[in-house]
């Protein structure tokens, strides 16, 4: 490490990989793997290993802007403060909401929740989280009495066996996946997928347990009914720290395996794996959560673990594993409707007076605020009449997106603190605020395993945008609040700590009140650390001998009843909508879209589609399908695959109105949620399904930026410029006047090939012999080598218009290693000619894997592949 190097971590995904920066002096930084971090020892995948193509100002929000109209920040935050309090004079505090984030950093954090909460005195500050954490959050209250992950991350390194449920681990936490791969190696680890569909995590799995979509309570139901009929219950620690048991166990055989749709075979040797080996960990994430049985999908896991006492001991135990990268650090500081600061009880009056004597705030609410999903519907039905959303989407990622969306454009006071203002949320906004991103801000983060890291500003903000604790912190001393004099992150981590000891006292588990006279110079050296951290625990694991946080020190396992998603196909829809996440994409795509590296994995959204459904609908590799839901309808790119089950789709949730406004899925997803926890059903909403009629289709590739207006269209950023996908319902009548105003070169020279007979037109622009655009269109979906057009622009190319590559230049195909931009028909090619069988031998060709190791279960795919279709030759 030079001394121009800064430590600090990755802002996405919640392993929470520790990162070395070195910024250039002129805005650029290059990003390293910290050899040191706990989290990661060095590795990055490939969203963190392109960081530093995420830095640049070009998106960038650079100053508060009120009603369309730049301004500074004098003016944006008395507005704000103004308007806020006229709104809460007049119709209270319950009228005005929070809408923020875990992505947020604990600091930022702490400050928004300490404002809604004791000073504005309304609960109704909710954060993504809701769509993300809340059933774990709820399932381990119901079943230790506070939200703690018991394990840490070298449970997985010393486990016999891992259950992935409801996780793609291989993609959305790809540092963990390594790090069991790594530890699969050495000691055997076996591992099963849980997950009504084949994903990338499934490659290097010993069993893929494809259940039918939400019967995830039945299949651990029926794995705690066969521990219990093999007498492998662990009755000492039963006795000793668990209540509820014979009740669950009895609800458990109560309940029918066949939910699952399983074989007896599976379901056998699933049990075998699981009950015989004591090490084991049981990972879950969104298809648990994201459920509206979500909280007992969570239980029902849990069950298992606290039946065998196979908990919060080396290499066992239940491991809910964060989303983002401050998903845990929201839950500590209280940042959901329902919480309070530190895992203290908002319905505790003890708790209460507590907090709000140490805040010396004038209110503190005795109820719940509004859950997210209610949040929005009182958005949109008036009943909130000034909201503020911090470092969320929510016009793309909450259900029903199109009238969540509807209800930020209608409400007379929305502000968005973001980084950009090219957001669908942004877009219906009267007030953006600029904030401090990524890199040019200073916090810490609490990943999966409650490790504790800082993040640390090495770049200047761009133009005046400030942190989100000090437009936080701002706007509530013009409102007239005391207690938000901060002047650094340390000032309010101390604050924060201290309240941590203070929830300690009344023996609660998060407690890093160790930190609380942290000086700025430690605070600025801070190294990871996990909580808690005070006089009475230092770290480790929780609940290996009791200890639980119940009245009673007891864990509750809970009798457990399955049910349903809440809507089941039929006739009028007959899809189940599975949605989820890809390897190279962040949510909503506001930076990892700016990288080319990352866009070229996967750059249009697409429908999973199994053929036997696509022949049933006469749908044809390529072609677009309309989906219908009773909230919305999108146009999405057909992919054939039996990686879903007939009967079941799954689409992506990165796309917006900036990158392919037809594909914005959460339009499309009902709101409906989990009883206990609120949170949304985001995976199994029921669609109709047909074939869109496109009158014909496009490629276009550009070296500057465009903004198509047809039917259809996706875009993505590539190395020379921008590639997209076209499609529309009507035909234009001079292609070429079509071209020149999409592409926007009214004047440039170009070379045109139509047959107006057969529908086909092609059109490239030249600049001195260098091509600067096409565009390639048909009636049908245009075979064209996307990948290798892609690189052309700003290259002398003067045979663009074939849309292939000459006989010498091979097609790359889309890339598959995004570090080294290897593409699939590479890889094919190589595996073929010369015979590779490994992934790493793939890597000693062509350093495909040999970075991040991301893409390393796709490679194993590709091998798969190629072997299968050998023998058929
Ligand atoms: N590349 C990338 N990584 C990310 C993110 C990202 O945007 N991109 N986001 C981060 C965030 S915030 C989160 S929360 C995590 C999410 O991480 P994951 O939860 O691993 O990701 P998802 O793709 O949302 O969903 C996981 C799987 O649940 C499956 N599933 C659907 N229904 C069911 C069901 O009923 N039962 C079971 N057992 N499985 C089901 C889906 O098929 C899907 O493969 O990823 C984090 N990491
Ligand atoms: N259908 C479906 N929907 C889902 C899910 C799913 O699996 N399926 N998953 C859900 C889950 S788990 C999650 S976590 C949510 C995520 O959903 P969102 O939180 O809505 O998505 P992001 O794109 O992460 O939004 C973050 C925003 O913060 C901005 N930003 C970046 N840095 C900063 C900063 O430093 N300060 C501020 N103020 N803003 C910043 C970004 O530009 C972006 O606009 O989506 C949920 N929605
Ligand atoms: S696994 Fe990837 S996205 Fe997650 S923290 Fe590490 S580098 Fe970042
Ligand atoms: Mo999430």
């Amino acid at each position: 490490m030079t001394a121009a190097t800064t430590r600090s971590t990755c802002p996405y995904c919640g392993v929470g990989c520790g990162v070395l920066l070195t910024p250039d002096g002129q805005g650029r930084l290059t990003v390293k793997g910290d050899p040191d971090h706990p989290a990661n020892f060095g590795r990055l995948c490939s969203k963190g290993s392109a960081l530093a193509e995420t830095v640049g100002l070009s998106h960038r929000l650079m100053t508060p802007r009120v009603n369309g109209t730049d301004t500074d920040w004098d003016s944006a935050l008395d507005h704000v403060a103004k308007t806020f309090s006229k709104t809460i004079a007049e119709h209270g505090p319950d009228s005005v909401a929070f809408y923020v984030s875990g992505q947020m950093l604990s600091e930022d954090y702490y400050v928004a929740n300490k404002l809604m909460k004791g000073f504005i005195g309304s609960a109704n500050i909710d954060t993504n989280s809701r769509l993300c954490m809340s059933s774990t959050v709820a399932g381990h209250k119901r079943a230790f009495g506070t939200d703690t992950v018991p394990g840490t991350y070298e449970d997985l390194e010393n486990a016999d066996l891992i259950v992935l449920t409801g996780s793609n681990l291989a993609w959305c936490h790809p540092v963990l996946y390594q790090r069991i791969l790594a530890a699969r190696k050495s000691r055997g680890t076996k591992l099963v997928v849980i997950d009504p569909r084949r994903t990338a995590s499934c490659d290097g799995a010993d069993l893929h347990l494809a259940l039918r979509a939400g019967s995830d309570v039945a299949l651990f139901n029926a794995l705690l009914a066969e521990i219990d009929r093999r007498g492998l219950l662990d009755r000492a620690y039963i006795d000793a720290y668990v209540s509820g048991a014979d009740n669950a166990i009895a609800a458990a055989k109560a309940s029918d395996p066949a939910i699952t749709g399983l074989s007896d075979g599976d379901l056998k040797t699933f049990f075998d794996l699981w009950i015989g080996t004591e090490k084991v960990v049981t990972i879950f994430s969104q298809g648990v959560n994201q459920s509206s049985s979500g909280t007992d999908k969570v239980n029902a896991i849990l069950n298992c673990h606290l039946a065998t006492g196979r908990i919060g001991r080396l290499g066992m135990g239940p491991f809910s594993v964060t989303g983002q990268p401050n998903a845990m650090g929201g839950r500590e500081v209280g940042g959901l409707a329902n919480m309070l600061a530190c895992h203290l009880d908002l319905e505790n009056a003890d708790h209460r007076e507590a907090v709000q004597g140490f805040w010396a705030s004038p209110a503190m609410p005795d109820k719940a605020g509004l859950k997210a999903v209610d949040m929005f519907r009182a958005l949109g039905e008036g009943r909130i009449k000034a909201l503020w959303v911090i470092h969320s989407n929510p016009a793309v990622t909450l259900p029903d997106a199109d009238r969540v969306r509807g209800a930020v454009e209608g409400c007379d006071f929305v502000v968005v603190s973001d980084i950009t203002e090219r957001t669908d949320t942004a877009r219906g906004a009267d007030v953006l605020l600029p904030a401090a991103a990524w890199a040019e801000k200073s916090g810490t983060v609490t990943n999966s395993d409650r490790t504790v890291s800082r993040q640390r500003a090495v770049l200047a903000a761009p133009g005046i945008a400030q942190p989100d604790w000090w437009i936080l912190a701002e706007v509530a001393k013009r409102m007239g609040f005391d207690g938000f004099d901060w002047t650094s992150p340390a000032e309010i981590f101390r604050e924060y700590a201290t309240l941590s000891g203070i929830a300690g006292s009344f023996g609660r588990d998060f407690d890093i009140s160790d930190f609380k006279d942290i000086c700025d110079a430690d605070y600025d050296t801070l190294s990871p650390f996990r909580w808690p951290q005070s006089a009475a625990k230092q770290g480790g694991r929780f609940f290996a001998d009791g200890g639980f946080y119940h009245a009673d020190g007891k864990a509750k396992m809970l009798a457990l009843t399955p049910r349903d998603p809440a809507s089941m196909p039929d006739e009028k829809r007959p899809f189940r909508l599975n949605t989820g996440r890809l390897r190279d994409q962040w949510h909503t795509m506001t930076r990892t879209a700016l990288s080319p590296r990352l866009s070229a994995h996967l750059p249009e959204p697409f429908v999973d589609m199994h053929p036997k459904d696509a022949d049933r609908l006469g749908l044809k590799p390529a072609d677009l399908v309309r989906l219908t839901s009773p909230h919305g309808t999108s146009v999405l790119r057909l992919r054939r695959t039996t990686d879903v089950a007939p009967g079941d789709l799954f689409v992506p949730m990165h796309w917006t109105g900036e990158t392919a406004p037809s594909a914005r899925i959460d339009a499309l997803v009902a709101p409906v949620t989990d009883p206990i926890s609120g949170q949304p059903e985001s995976k199994a909403s029921t669609v109709a399904a047909e074939p869109f009629p496109a009158k014909w289709y496009g490629f276009a590739i550009s070296a500057t930026s465009f903004d198509p207006d047809c039917s259809y269209w996706a875009r993505a950023r590539t190395g020379q410029g921008w590639r997209a996908e076209l499609a529309g319902d009507t035909i234009p009548d001079d292609w070429e006047a079509y071209a020149r105003s999409l592409l926007k070169q009214s004047e440039t020279s170009a070379q045109v090939l139509k047959d107006p007979k057969r529908g086909t037109f092609r059109i490239a622009f030249y600049q001195d012999e260098i091509l600067i655009a096409a565009l390639y269109v048909g009636p049908e979906p245009v075979d064209l080598m996307r990948d290798f057009l892609a690189g052309l622009p700003g290259t002398e190319t003067l045979w663009a218009l074939a849309g292939k590559a000459r006989g010498d230049m091979p097609d790359p195909g889309p890339v598959v290693c995004s570090c080294f931009a290897v593409g699939r028909n590479t890889i094919l090619r190589e595996i073929e000619e010369k015979g590779l069988t490994t992934v790493e031998e793939i890597g000693a060709c062509l350093s495909a894997g040999t970075n991040c190791g991301s893409c390393k279960s796709e490679l194993a795919g590709l091998l798969a592949a190629v072997e299968v279709s050998e023998p058929a030759e």
